[in-house]
């Protein structure tokens, strides 16, 4: 087949090189110049950019309608509602300038088209042309930039509310735990050489502040209306934790922490209820069922940004956003991790040292 495609394509070039030289020796037989243009060849060359202005523009006004639903659902996080808003200005600055530039690209295309006696107009320098294509992108660059520094800041350059829920993310190739900070809202300390088989956090049993600490896998809870604060760490390599849902994504690092905090305002129960949502789940289930597949529902989703290695594509968590009593309820569930499990591996007194200092 490969071969075939191959011989294909290189049948079409030598075709169009013997075409070519057919036109040169009839344009010599016809005693005229080989590069000149006749005027219906400038006349359809000058039609076509009409048509393919028209058309390139039919197609992208198809694509945006056709795929308008396909975007994230609306922001399930306070400071998402910013960056989305951020980004559609972005987006109309970027449709105004593209429209506007592509029809004077084409349409001058065709007005200025060649035509005999016609001279195009010469000139080396204009100041004023020079003032209005610098000055405009300044001005409109600026605004963004000042709009975007602005957001970041509001979002990056806060700290988390006092009353905030800690919760510690960390990951590893290939998959997310959850630590929560328990009754004391504080993590319990831990120690990378404190790792090994069911401390695999590697929690530090002289540490009382992490008695009360919470571990979970496969999901996590967290309250609606409450604001949220991840402390996150990484095991082996740079992972980086996505939540496109709430709009936040940090990466997580080995050797240092990183944070982010935000505050969740739609529950899981009411985003499912999202006519956007409804739609996109109702077109995977009917897929779904036609495979004999069971069906799918809807669930927030922590991901690894990264690609940090071959799982990395199945590295993800369900966060499911309660309501504050479902979110208490599901809590007291969960078993408090025990500390007999941590205390296979004494910490080497040479790091008790250093941790002292
Ligand atoms: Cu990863």
């Amino acid at each position: 087949m490969t071969f075939f495609i191959i011989l294909v394509i290189i049948l079409a070039i030598i075709t169009v090189a013997q075409m070519a030289r057919v036109y040169e020796l009839s344009s010599e037989l016809r005693n005229k110049k080989e590069e000149e243009i006749s005027a219906r060849d400038n006349k359809i060359n000058a039609t076509l950019m009409m048509v393919f202005l028209i058309a390139f523009f039919s197609f992208i006004t198809y694509y945006i309608v056709e795929y308008w639903d396909k975007w994230l659902p609306p922001s399930a996080s306070e400071h998402g509602n910013a960056t989305d808003w951020l980004l559609n200005f972005n987006f109309i600055i970027i449709l105004i300038v593209f429209v506007i530039t592509h029809i004077f690209l084409f349409s001058f295309a065709f007005k200025y088209q060649r035509r005999k006696g016609q001279e195009a107009a010469y000139f080396t320098h204009s100041n004023k042309l020079e003032l209005i294509w610098t000055v405009i992108p300044a001005i409109v660059l600026t605004v963004i930039i000042i709009l975007g520094i602005k957001t970041w800041k509001g979002i990056m350059m806060t700290t988390a509310p006092e009353d905030s829920i800690v919760i510690e993310l960390y990951s590893k190739q290939f998959d997310w735990t959850a630590r929560y900070a328990g009754k004391d809202n504080a993590l319990g300390h831990t120690n990378y050489h404190l790792i090994s088989g069911a401390n695999f956090l590697g929690l530090d049993s002289a540490d009382s502040k992490g008695n009360d600490d919470i571990i979970v896998k496969g999901e996590f809870h967290i309250p609606v209306n409450k604001p949220v604060k991840f402390v996150m760490r990484s095991q082996d390599v740079i992972h980086s934790a996505y939540m496109p849902h709430f709009r936040a994504q940090i990466n997580t690092v080995p050797g240092m922490t990183t944070m982010f905090h935000f505050t969740p305002i739609i529950t899981t129960e009411e985003m499912r209820k999202n006519p956007r949502v409804v739609k996109e789940y109702a077109e995977i289930n009917a897929a779904r069922r036609s495979q004999g597949k069971e069906e799918a529902i809807f669930n927030y989703l922590l991901l690894c940004n990264k690609i940090c290695g071959t799982s990395h594509y199945n590295m993800q968590m369900d966060i499911i956003v309660d309501s504050e009593a479902d979110y208490q309820t599901w809590l007291s569930s969960q078993a408090v991790f025990q500390k007999e499990k941590m205390a296979e591996k004494p910490m080497p007194e040479i790091l008790k040292i250093a941790e002292k200092k």
